[in-house]
């Protein structure tokens, strides 16, 4: 695995805040692996659109795998071990994506992550994430790792407060963004998905959240 990542270490990993990384293609190097652990879960539980607290249908479909899932509807953020679609088991973390996660974080220099949640974004073109912090975890010493599929995006990486003015990232297909430490509660978001096609997903951007949330 190590040997094979350095087949796409064409770029060098860029420090994006202190504690926050992108890690250029990272997600290649088992990209096979990836998509069909990613097939797997969807498969299993479907895409969805929550709702959020006040009531908007969010323009990004959404599933989790891992022993707890993120969800949303008029009684809150929170994390819940079923699918309230279905009330069984979120599916299990693929293996393939579990590795990733932990590999990423470890190059990022967070050793020892173990996410106990994959939160599954699945973006078409329009849809957006308005500016957010990730703050329903139960502690922040854990980092997240994300991962773009697909599409490319221009994420919103802003500041501690909301008000801070974000930079632009741009996420193409294969990207990792470890994201801890002092950077654990930025603010962040997605602007409209552009048009496109992608070879492998066609007309979506598929977005993996690894966190340790229980
Ligand atoms: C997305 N990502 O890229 C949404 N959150 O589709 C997130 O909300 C996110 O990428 C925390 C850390 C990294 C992220
Ligand atoms: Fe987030």
């Amino acid at each position: 695995m190590t040997e094979q990542l350095s087949m796409f270490g064409r770029e060098p990993s860029r420090e994006l805040s202190p504690g926050a990384v992108l890690l250029p293609q990272f997600a290649l190097a088992d990209e096979a692996g990836l998509l069909a652990g990613v097939r797997a879960v969807t498969e299993q539980a479907a895409f969805r659109h929550m709702q959020t607290p006040g009531g908007f249908r969010m323009s990004v479909a959404m599933s989790n795998c891992g022993a707890l899932g993120w969800v949303t509807d008029r009684a809150g953020y929170r994390y819940e071990a079923r699918d309230p679609e279905t009330g069984d088991l979120w599916p299990p973390m693929p293996t393939s994506l579990r590795e990733l996660a932990r590999l990423a974080a470890a190059h990022a220099g967070y050793e020892g992550f173990d996410p106990d949640a994959c939160l599954v974004n699945r973006y078409e073109p329009g849809a957006r994430m308005t500016l957010h912090q990730d703050k329903n975890e139960r502690d922040f010493d854990a980092p997240i790792v994300s991962v773009s599929l697909g599409l490319p995006a221009t994420f919103l990486f802003g500041g501690l407060a909301r008000s801070d003015r974000p930079v632009r990232v741009a996420l193409t297909h294969g990207d990792v963004v470890v994201w801890g430490g002092p950077s654990r509660l930025r603010f962040h978001g997605v602007m409209p998905l552009a048009e496109g096609e992608h070879p492998r997903l066609g007309r979506i951007r598929v977005n993996l959240t690894f966190r340790k949330a229980g």
